[in-house]
């Protein structure tokens, strides 16, 4: 008995002991392996996570998937979140060396409530680097049970291998703090243009729309091919609506988020852009405008609320662009009827200009001016890109290799991939204005050339267009075409066409 008794009395001593020592790491940690913490009021924390590090090949521009395993380790909610990309050593890596094209934060413990996706995209981030601010007493709950994973896509502008960071920091409210107390659950509402696709990209044609302006999918032809209208969601039970921002590509000017009931449409939030690029609205020196917090606006069931993305077409083309406008929920609380009161449409912004936008690009080089080179080899039939080269035709090359190819009238071009898609390497043939010979950077070289010709990404899987090989439009009149790589901006290349 007194043996039966020691075991007994150990199992529990044994057991309280090794509590003791789980208990502490389980307790005093539960932001878990956190890079940064501070402590806010009401036991709130911002918390600094880094997910990766992710190798990043030369050139690439792949969408890819990744575990979130750092995160906080008890439930309670997240009112503010802030995204970023760091090399190893810290530091945010310029936009003309490595662009984030997009990392969504997804939930895959949740259904999202308008998502076509088996899961609840919360929070994303394009280069724009809009912070997340969930008005005070809302949050959105996360669970310690919550899987996580990110959704990334990280383009390499050069063929310099390098590893990276998705960083992000949040106010995190545990559950239990004094802080969480009368907090409002809120739900990502994911309006996007086009929603449901994994790449849910549109062209933006330079001249298109009116007055220099494009609103997708307002002046689209048939955008939905008589398919359901995706950057539409039909408000299923009552709700607040507490914030919302959007996501638009340079050349992009504002989102709406529009609500219709009855037959009457009301614009519930313009999110506009603000550029600090000198040249305007043509790079990711961005910052979009957010609502303010006394912004809230009561839903009922039935309304349909849509959203809608408005680019500039004065300066150039916008191929693969995007407009989303996350929106967050609440269910209860106060807010103002659309239709009867005013909405506060001022807008803030979340962070000025950044650093990593300095270089602008458009500088003297010592590139040559493809339309005074002497012809190239007449009618090749093909010009193959490896090695981030066009073989044929390309600035960057020695005489007489660089000199422009030539077609002939009923002749045409073929560029085709000869070795780089293998490589996860993607490339484009893009229009841009003669010399188009200029120094690389966010807002040069862009899409304007006075013939408009784009070739996709090129390309055997998404986000590219499963083509491998592009052919030059039969309608080109005399002259010598400038054109670069959309992935990779420093490649540029000329042709000439003869009669
Ligand atoms: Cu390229």
């Amino acid at each position: 008995m007194v043996a039966a008794g020691k075991r007994a009395g150990c199992a529990l001593v044994c057991a309280l002991a090794l509590a003791a020592i789980a208990a502490p790491a389980a307790f005093a940690a539960p932001e878990g392996r956190a890079y940064a913490v501070q402590s806010l009021a009401g036991g709130a924390k911002r918390l600094t996570y880094r997910i990766g590090p992710f190798d990043i090949k030369p050139g690439q521009n792949p969408i890819d998937y990744a575990p979130i395993t750092q995160r906080p380790q008890v439930d309670g909610y997240i009112t503010r979140f802030k995204p970023n990309l760091t090399y190893l050593d810290g530091t945010v890596p310029p936009v003309d060396v490595i662009h984030l094209h997009h990392a969504v934060w997804v939930n895959m413990s949740h259904r999202g409530i308008n998502s076509k996706f088996p899961a609840e995209l919360f929070f994303a981030a394009g280069e724009e680097k809009t912070a997340g601010i969930i008005p005070k007493g809302y949050g959105y709950p996360l669970k310690a049970s919550d899987d996580l994973l990110l959704n990334h896509m990280i383009h390499n502008l050069t063929p310099t291998p390098t590893q990276l960071y998705m960083t992000y920091t949040i106010d995190f409210v545990p559950k239990g703090s004094s802080a969480a107390r009368g907090i409002r659950p809120v739900r990502p509402v994911w309006m996007d243009v086009q929603a449901g696709n994994i790449y849910p990209v549109f062209n933006v044609r330079k001249g298109s729309g009116k007055h220099g302006r494009y609103t997708y999918p307002d002046d689209a032809r048939n955008p939905y091919r008589g398919g359901e209208k995706l950057n539409r969601w039909t408000v299923d039970k009552p709700g607040v609506l507490i914030a919302t921002g959007g996501h638009l590509h340079p050349g992009g000017l504002y989102t709406d988020l529009n609500v219709r009931r009855n037959g009457k449409t009301k614009r519930l939030f313009r999110s506009r852009a603000k550029y600090f690029e000198p040249a305007g609205a043509v790079s990711w020196d961005v910052a979009m405008k957010v609502t303010r917090p006394d912004w809230k606006v009561k839903v009922k069931k039935g309304d349909v609320l849509s959203v809608h993305a408005t680019y500039d077409t004065s300066r150039g083309s916008w191929w693969e662009s995007m407009g989303i406008m996350v929106t967050f929920m609440a269910y209860g609380g106060p807010g103002v009827d659309p239709f009867k009161q005013k909405v506060d449409q001022r807008g803030v912004v979340t962070h000025g200009h950044l650093a990593e936008n300095d270089n602008h690009g458009g500088g003297r080089t010592s590139l040559p001016d493809p339309r005074t080179l002497p012809d190239g080899p007449v009618n090749p039939g093909f010009v193959d890109l490896y090695n981030f080269r066009y073989q044929l035709g390309d600035m960057s090359l020695g005489d007489p290799v660089r000199n422009p190819p030539v077609i002939t009238a009923g002749q045409a071009l073929t560029f085709r991939d000869a070795g780089d898609d293998a490589k996860g390497i993607y490339h484009s043939i893009t229009s841009c204005k003669a010399p188009c010979n200029r120094s690389t950077g966010i807002a040069y070289p862009i899409a304007n050339g006075s013939v408009q010709f784009e070739s996709g990404t090129l390309g055997s899987k998404t986000p590219a267009t499963r083509s491998l090989s592009w052919t030059t439009p039969n309608n080109l009149g005399p002259g010598t075409y400038t054109y670069f790589c959309r992935i990779h901006p420093f490649m540029r290349g000329a042709f000439r066409v003869k009669q």
